[in-house]
């Protein structure tokens, strides 16, 4: 690392990406931001800073405020303007005769809205705001940190006139799409020459990227991961908001298939950048597309579909979960402090603690209440811990890592229906040393986050998940019980009858109920009725394999015994996986 940034003076770094909304205004690259680097581990500094004389103005004839005039650029362009900013300074004294009071020092200088990056700690999940993968291209969603992948141009940071290996268009291009698709920030470093120049190999290539940029911008401003389908082999896919975006890296003009992982249903289509038809056709587990027209890019050309999901749950009304805090590691006497956390994300660090009354070392910590998701998806639960950590949901262990341990990430995964609330607790305790929380989630439609307060409650859930089995559920008219298929069944099994008229009766108590079984291409179509009154058909024919989808929820009902019941219509099987009850 030191070596690469020792003949740094100048790096300015365009970070394009989908973390910024908004389109700028025609540029070379199109940059959403920039980020200067004002002062590197040398600790000479790029402005004229009063603090001392080891900068631009007093080294050099150079007497203009460089920073000044760049930000008054990029805002005149809609260019958000950042700086980077290295907190090791070897020029500084203190950092090699006292680190301590050099850190002291550093820290004191710190706005508290200030954005650090990992690099502050270990590059850990846990270590300062962001993560920072440097000359690599994650291949998937960061899962307990955002990201922006930094990198260069050619091969160096700083400009070097013997390094001509500059990317192409296409690979620059390639790799936005591919950071845009996984959530990821691209940060592009450009090393000026000493007057300040732009070398023709890398304004070629930043050229090339604004030239895509110009027809395809819409693809990369404000898109993001979604596993809603799969990433293809064709190229990439990107959505924001009620638009997938397929970008297509050759064979412009062949008919390409879009695989689905969740219901959804794509109501057209065209091309980006020339509006050109895209016909658009349900074909085996998603959809074929073919487009129509000449390409416009040799690097990539953009299809522009419409998507329709299962309506979302309106934001939650929580402000969080009870907390609980024992000065032992084994959650025993009366907690020292009881109260409510808005969210689940701490990090103590070596001297600290949740709380004052809380010990540095050696506590224990429970979080309790419910957990409201607004889609009707399996989420994802990501921990970063240390010591050991355990969640649960509706009583079911979902992510346990219990083996004391240097900060973690684990997770686990459950199918949670939109709207409801289920119960949910998390343990974490801390022996020695560091000690961190942090409670994400993710979900198809939800990017990796720490949970929200608005869907944390510090009361208890009123959901819970029965399965097909429960007491309550009765079926009549030929079923079989089909288990361990390792399709992601509730529980691993399956009640499934193939005979038409068979059907089950759920008779629960409370107000509401769901019925969550799997839709895939030999099944049909379901009939509905709540307390013995028709409600609707619920259609389960769909390309794709998918387990636990809601086919039915009854909400609102009025306090008591009902009954749900289901009776098989169509199609070759129909089964009953799971069934959630609502007091
Ligand atoms: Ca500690
Ligand atoms: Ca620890
Ligand atoms: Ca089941």
């Amino acid at each position: 690392m030191r070596y690469r940034f020792v003949h740094l003076l100048l790096g300015l770094a365009l970070a394009i990406g989908g973390l910024v909304a908004g389109s700028p205004p025609a540029a070379i690259a199109h940059p959403a931001t920039t980020a200067c680097t004002t002062t590197h581990h040398d600790g000479f500094a790029m402005w004229p800073t009063k603090a001392n004389d080891w900068n631009l103005r007093s080294r050099s004839g150079f007497q203009r405020d460089l920073l000044a005039e760049l930000a008054t650029e990029a805002r005149a362009n809609g260019i958000k303007f950042g700086v980077y900013y290295s907190i090791w300074d070897w020029h500084n004294p203190l950092f090699t005769s006292d680190f301590p009071a050099y850190v002291t020092q550093m820290k004191a200088g710190i706005s508290p809205d200030i954005i650090i990056n990992n690099r502050v700690g270990k590059r850990r999940a846990v270590d300062g705001d962001y993560g920072t993968p440097e000359q690599a291209l994650p291949s998937g969603p960061p899962s307990a940190q955002l990201e922006e992948s930094c990198m260069t141009i050619n091969d160096t940071w700083g400009y070097a006139a013997w390094d001509t290996n500059f990317k192409s268009p296409a690979t620059l291009v390639r790799n936005l799409v591919q950071l845009t698709s996984t959530s990821s920030n691209y940060l592009l470093n450009i090393g000026p020459t000493d007057t300040g120049a732009i070398s023709t190999g890398q304004a070629n290539a930043l050229k090339g990227v604004g030239d895509w940029m110009a027809r395809n911008g819409t693809t990369i401003y404000g898109g993001g991961f979604t596993d809603l389908v799969a990433q293809p082999g064709w190229g990439r896919v990107i959505r924001k908001g009620g638009k997938l975006y397929l970008v297509v890296y050759g064979n412009w003009g062949q008919t390409i298939h879009l695989s689905t992982k969740a219901r959804l249903t794509l109501t057209g289509a065209r091309v980006l950048d020339t509006g050109a038809a895209v016909t658009l056709t349900r074909s085996g587990d998603g959809y074929d597309l073919t487009p129509t027209g000449a390409s416009t890019s040799a690097i990539a050309n953009v299809i522009e579909a419409d998507l329709s999901v299962p309506g979302a749950a309106p934001a939650g009304t929580g402000t969080g979960l009870k907390a609980e805090f024992w000065n032992n590691t084994t959650f025993s006497g009366t907690p020292v402090v009881t109260r409510t956390d808005a969210t689940l994300n701490y990090a103590s660090r070596y001297g600290g603690s949740p709380g004052p009354a809380i010990n540095t070392d050696n506590f224990s910590s429970r979080w309790t209440g419910s957990i409201q998701p607004r889609y009707s998806e399996q989420y994802t639960f990501t921990t970063a811990s240390d010591d050991t950590v355990q969640v649960w949901i509706d009583g079911k262990l979902v992510v346990a890592n219990t083996t004391p341990h240097a900060p973690a990430v684990d997770q686990g995964s459950i199918t949670l229906v939109a709207g409801r609330r289920y119960d949910i607790k998390v343990e974490q305790t801390e022996n020695g040393g560091e000690a961190f929380l942090k409670l994400i989630w993710s979900s198809p439609s939800t990017p990796a986050q720490i949970v929200p307060a608005s869907q944390l409650y510090a009361t208890a859930g009123r959901t819970h998940i029965c399965n097909d089995n429960a007491s309550g559920v009765t079926y009549s008219g030929g079923w079989n019980v089909s288990s361990f298929r390792g399709l992601g069944d509730y529980a691993d099994d399956v009640h499934y009858s193939t005979a038409n008229g068979s059907l089950f009766t759920y008779t629960f108590t409370g107000t509401g109920a769901d019925l969550l079984t799997e839709a895939y291409s030999d099944e049909g179509d379901v009939d509905i009725y709540v307390d013995g009154i028709f409600k609707t058909t619920s259609h389960l024919a769909y390309g794709a394999r998918l387990p636990q989808v809601v086919a039915y929820s009854a909400t609102g009902l009025a306090p008591g015994t009902h009954t749900l019941k289901g009776v098989k219509v169509s199609g070759t099987y129909m089964l009953v996986d799971r069934l959630d009850v609502t007091s």
